[in-house]
């Protein structure tokens, strides 16, 4: 009697205690951590932050997401991994060093496989960007929108590029991908694949000669003020995703998924919209700063000499020449 008596008591103040508590505590708030490798003000920063707090808002305390700039979370590859495994929430990836990891997105890192930002555009925002979303999702990526990279041009310490030739026997940084080492070694060159955040110093050192990148990035990792002749080769116009661990998305009433997919879309809208306005602006301020800047009228001779890169990289992955192949025809 005693016994029961005394169960009964607990098992109601327990009931009690759980009530009053769900009163005073409503769901707690699910804390996302999103990993970006950009500064301040970069456009990716501010599309993130504002997908950040619109997901914030529209969510009424269920979720708050928070966005990391600089790499201060780790390097890409790492940052990769940890979104994989759900420790970090979301990220703004390229898809350059997800090749290691996403095969198909290799195809992505094909030198001038894109003719132009418009033709990347019309095959990401179509069904061949649903393959690729797809070949993310099987390893824990939900791509929910693509974001700008422009095009990435070489720069270094010593002088203009304007023929292969003038690429030889530079030590010229990559990201890390050894398709980035086939291409810059296909063009005579010396390739290290090294962390973005090391690449300031080793141009001061001397480590490198050079390095590869759009403009906004030129100029936001300072490696302008090392580097001063750009040289427009544009051999590589690289999408980005705004990508979601798949565990944190799957965690999601359909009614919180429909939020976080419509404001990685807007996201991307902000995105590009503002990389058209950043490039221009960074173009400026290396100019400004003294940057020679040289364009390429004829860049077949560069385009040849990647016929090897293409032609090894289809001999290891046969089943991706006829993506490949439907790309490049595409425009
Ligand atoms: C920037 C990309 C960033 C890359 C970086 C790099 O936005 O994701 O990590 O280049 O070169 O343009 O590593």
């Amino acid at each position: 009697m005693e016994i029961t008596r005394f169960a009964s008591k607990t098992l109601c103040t327990t009931a009690v205690s759980a009530a009053m508590l769900a009163m005073s505590f409503p769901a707690m708030a699910e804390n996302w951590r999103g990993w970006n490798i950009h500064p301040d003000g970069y456009p990716n920063t501010e599309a993130l932050e504002s997908f950040a707090e619109a997901v914030t808002d529209r969510t009424e305390g269920r979720l708050t997401l928070q966005v990391y700039n600089n790499a201060v979370l780790g390097d890409q590859p790492d940052a990769i991994e940890q979104v994989r495994n759900g420790a970090l929430a979301f990220a703004n990836f390229n898809m350059g060093p997800m090749g290691p990891i996403v095969n198909e997105t290799n195809v992505l890192s094909l030198p001038f496989i894109f003719n132009s930002i418009d033709h990347m555009h019309e095959v990401m925002d179509g069904e061949i960007g649903q393959q690729f979303s797809d070949a993310l999702a099987d390893k824990n990526l939900i791509a929910l929108s693509w974001f700008d990279s422009g095009a990435r041009s070489l720069y270094n310490t010593s002088r203009p590029i304007n023929t292969p030739e003038d690429v030889e026997g530079l030590k010229i940084r990559v990201m890390n991908n050894d398709l980035y080492v086939d291409m810059i070694e296909a063009l005579g060159g010396n390739a290290t694949p090294m962390a973005y955040g090391e690449v300031y110093q080793s141009l001061t050192t001397g480590v490198l000669d050079g390095a590869e990148n759009n403009y906004p990035s030129f100029e936001s990792s300072n490696h302008y003020e090392v580097a001063e002749y750009y040289s427009l080769t544009e051999h590589l116009i690289i999408p980005e995703c705004l990508c979601i661990a798949k565990a944190k998305w799957e965690s999601l009433s359909e009614e919180d998924q429909e939020i976080v997919r419509e404001e990685a879309i807007k996201a991307s809208e902000m995105q590009r919209q503002l990389w058209v306005e950043g490039s221009q602006q960074s173009h400026e301020i290396v100019l400004e700063a003294g940057v020679e800047i040289n364009e390429i009228e004829d860049k077949t001779a560069f385009q040849d000499l990647m016929e090897p890169v293409y032609a090894s990289f289809i001999e290891d992955n046969p089943e991706l020449e006829d993506l490949i192949n439907t790309i490049r025809t595409s425009n």
